[in-house]
């Protein structure tokens, strides 16, 4: 068949998300038009002969323009008579759970995070009941997906594709806190497991929570929206924004930025790690080793090589210990708040090493590593850029002391027991 072509600059946009989902996981070919401007590009007289409301997306076909991005990721998995359901009763199911979370969760999440954003008035009576009906369809959601992984039956269907790119922005801007969803487990569950299925994650990439909820905007009358403290989450009551490019909110009025736009590198200044005097110790030498070395010889090769070649002058190793471990009481919730910190830290791999374990065979869970930075302290960078750092008790590890230089060693090497606590996991930055 002639080609699928999907007008959207599809970079954070939930609604292009649910299409190019589908059609990864039933392989079927969908382009994106190239350099697609939102507000340039559906403006033209040629996209309102495709969509005279001129909103994305919008999927040119063989047969016709369609628009309304449930109705195209429908089109797109019938093309392969897949994700809708194998019996009748199966389909309507499946039409039930895209309307609930077209219809009980967009809507009220709209209306919760879109004057937040500035793209509505902010009233706090519309907040409220939006909240509410949040609450009530996730108390359905949460007892219906007690006993299950899919909303209908053992497969991903399109109904999951639809709420999952629905809850995302729920997730990414930090309103459904942990504490906001405590009550609601399974759909909490849901959405971790599912979204990182390996289809969701090409397209949503690693979502990350976060972690503070972002300021009402002003009701009118009130100060302007940038003289307003944000709300910070309980859990974390210092930390600030979490800056990642995944978290910047969606632009319903405006276009999305091009994915190639948002990882566009920055011109590079100078990095003063650079500056150091320089050091005998290759921190790729050892990356290799670390990585190359047989668990068997990992104590008489990863670790002797470790200690020979490390350089105090150069280098230092820091502890760090999770501050709120009690509140680590879900092992994948644990896990993925590891693997944020750890994604967060992106920009200093260069100069930096770490591992990160997760201690413990039941509730709650501990969080404790070790991280190996270029020159004497924590870099500034890092002090400036990740909030996370707030989150950890950081002690400046004393390789000459026995007891510091055998915890080193325990993490590095991943033993099944660690300082008496089983190890549940262990995380490496590399
Ligand atoms: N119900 C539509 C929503 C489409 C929609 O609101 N698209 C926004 C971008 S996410 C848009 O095109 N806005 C432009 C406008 O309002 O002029 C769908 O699911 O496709």
């Amino acid at each position: 068949m002639a080609g699928l072509v999907l007008h959207v600059n599809a970079g954070i946009n939930k609604n292009a998300h649910k299409v190019l989902i589908v059609a990864e996981i039933v392989g079927v070919k969908v382009d994106l038009v190239p350099d697609f401007e939102m507000g340039v590009s559906n403006k033209t007289p040629e996209f309102l002969k495709l969509n005279p409301l001129g909103k994305v997306p919008v999927l040119e076909t063989p047969d016709g323009p369609i628009s309304e991005s449930n109705a195209i990721a429908r089109y797109v998995a019938n093309l392969k008579g897949k994700l809708t359901g194998s019996t009748v009763y199966q389909t309507a199911l499946v039409d039930q759970w895209i309307d609930f979370a077209t219809t009980e969760v967009d809507t009220s999440l709209g209306r919760w995070l879109y004057p937040r954003f500035g793209y509505l008035p902010y009233a706090p009576e519309v907040e409220e009941h939006a909240i509410e009906a949040i609450k009530r369809a996730f108390g359905a959601l949460n007892s219906y997906l007690a006993s299950r992984t899919y909303l209908v039956g053992h497969f991903v269907t399109l109904a999951d594709v639809i709420t999952i790119c629905n809850l995302t922005w729920g997730f990414r801007s930090g309103v459904f806190s942990e504490e906001f969803m405590a009550p609601f487990p399974h759909v909490e569950r849901y959405f971790w497991t599912v979204s990182a299925q390996p289809a969701f994650k090409k397209i949503l990439g690693e979502i990350v929570r976060g972690s503070v909820e972002l300021p009402p905007p002003p009701a009118k009358g009130q100060a302007p929206r940038g003289s307003q403290t944000p709300r910070p989450s309980k859990a974390k009551a210092e930390a600030p924004k979490p800056k990642p490019k995944e978290e910047a909110p969606p632009k319903p009025k405006e276009e999305a930025p091009a994915a190639d736009e948002e990882e566009a590198p920055k011109p590079k200044a100078k990095n003063p790690l650079d500056l150091l005097p320089p050091s005998p110790m290759v921190l790729d030498d050892w990356k290799r080793l670390y990585s190359n070395t047989k668990a068997k010889d990992f104590a008489e090769v990863a670790l002797k090589g470790f200690w020979d070649m490390y350089d105090p002058e150069g280098y230092s190793l820091w502890f760090c210990d999770y501050k709120y471990n009690d509140e680590n009481t879900v092992p994948f919730v644990t896990m993925n708040k590891v693997s944020g910190f750890l994604q967060r830290m992106d920009f200093i791999r260069k100069y930096a090493f770490a591992k990160i374990c997760i201690l413990g065979d039941q509730p709650p869970y501990k969080i404790k590593g070790v991280w190996l930075f270029r020159g004497p302290e924590i870099p500034q960078q890092v002090r400036d850029e990740c909030y996370d750092l707030e989150l950890y008790e950081w002690t400046k590890a004393d390789p000459t002391d026995h007891v510091h230089k055998e915890r080193i060693n325990a993490y590095f090497e991943e033993p099944d027991v660690i300082e008496g606590e089983k190890l549940l996991e262990a995380k490496c930055f590399k």
